[in-house]
């Protein structure tokens, strides 16, 4: 960690001599604030894109007194690590999917339920108006800060190494992967799958390995995690959608200066807008680019799903689960779904 061993040299610097100073004029000036973000995604994906350019602006709008530091990719660990260490306070900032922070939060997962969502219209005016208001105060109980725009995962597909998924049929005995998420694995079973959690960071060697035969997320994510080698085919199902909360330990932001927080919260939350778009864009292409790797792609039945889950209980157990104010604030968004 460069910064450290700067730290480490400004040190021995404002104890040696002025000349000294003068002889090493090329050192920089450490940053007297530094932050630490961690993420589960690889560098090329949009997320880490647009948070490289909001630590570029705060470091600019704040004359260099602010660094953020981007850990990417799961360098610092899976998930689970991560939202430990934001929550101790070893970094600063994560940016948890809901489904993963609704571990600690579980109302957090409820932008999740299964095919509630039919669009990104119908999405973002519910998670930057009263639901997504919801799911910050729940978040802000546990004594972490969510900034205000949520970033895009996506509607989330199904890829398999076995037989193309097309109705909830091709679902029984299916061992698929997904993410450590209670309401994943409930929806799963529902749906008479054999689900099982694992951090993202171990998904792709899971796949190759035939620990498990399938996987679900949106096609960017499929794109740079370069999951299409290790798969065959993809169901278009938009079973979720998932979206990021950037997430701040309540402790580290509180204790940032009013100036600094309002700069580092207009970069934050402008570049996850910015994302959204990104994802938007991406979403136009990157079915083709998959189908040019050699993924094979179908369309579902969304009704056999949503008749199975209905079957199941799963609507009316979440509707507990989630209590009857966010799950009105859910139906407002979408329409009656139980
Ligand atoms: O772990 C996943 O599948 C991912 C990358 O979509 C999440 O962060 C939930």
């Amino acid at each position: 960690m460069t910064n450290f061993t700067r730290r480490t040299v400004l040190r021995t610097l404002a104890a040696a001599p002025a000349a000294s100073l003068i002889a090493m004029p090329h050192i920089a000036r450490a940053a007297e604030i530094e932050l630490k973000y961690g993420n589960n995604l690889p560098l090329s994906h949009p997320l880490n894109i647009r948070a490289q350019e909001a630590a570029e602006r705060v470091a600019k709008e704040t004359n260099g007194r602010v660094e953020i530091k981007i850990f990417p990719n799961n360098q610092l660990g899976g998930d689970t690590d991560m939202l430990s260490q934001v929550r101790n306070g070893g970094i600063t900032f994560f940016t948890p999917s809901a489904l993963v922070i609704a571990t600690l939060v579980p109302v957090a997962a409820i932008n999740a339920v299964g095919f509630a969502f039919a669009d990104y219209d119908q999405v973002w005016k519910a998670m930057d108006g009263k639901l997504g208001a919801h799911v910050r105060e729940a978040i802000s109980k546990v004594n972490l800060y969510a900034f205000e725009k949520m970033w895009d995962n996506g509607f989330r597909q199904m890829t398999t190494s076995g037989k193309a998924i097309e109705t909830a049929k091709e679902m029984a005995g299916l061992k698929i992967r997904v993410p450590v998420s209670p309401l994943s694995i409930s929806m799963f079973k529902a749906l008479d799958a054999a689900p099982a959690s694992l951090q993202f960071s171990e998904v792709y060697t899971a796949l190759q390995t035939k620990v498990v035969d399938a996987q679900e997320n949106p096609l960017p994510i499929i794109q740079v995690a370069k999951l299409f080698e290790v798969q065959k085919s993809c169901a278009i199902s938009n079973h979720i959608w998932d979206g990021f909360w950037f997430i701040a330990n309540g402790r580290a932001w509180r204790g940032l200066p009013a100036d600094i927080q309002k700069i580092v919260a207009g970069a934050i939350n402008d570049a996850g807008v910015a994302q959204r778009g990104d994802i938007k864009k991406l979403n136009e292409t990157v079915q083709a680019d998959l189908q040019s790797k050699g993924l094979a792609f179908n369309k579902t039945d969304p009704d056999s799903f949503r008749a199975k889950l209905r079957e199941a209980g799963f609507y009316k157990e979440w509707q507990e689960r989630f209590g009857k104010d966010a799950w009105s604030l859910l139906e407002d968004a979408v329409g009656k779904l139980a």
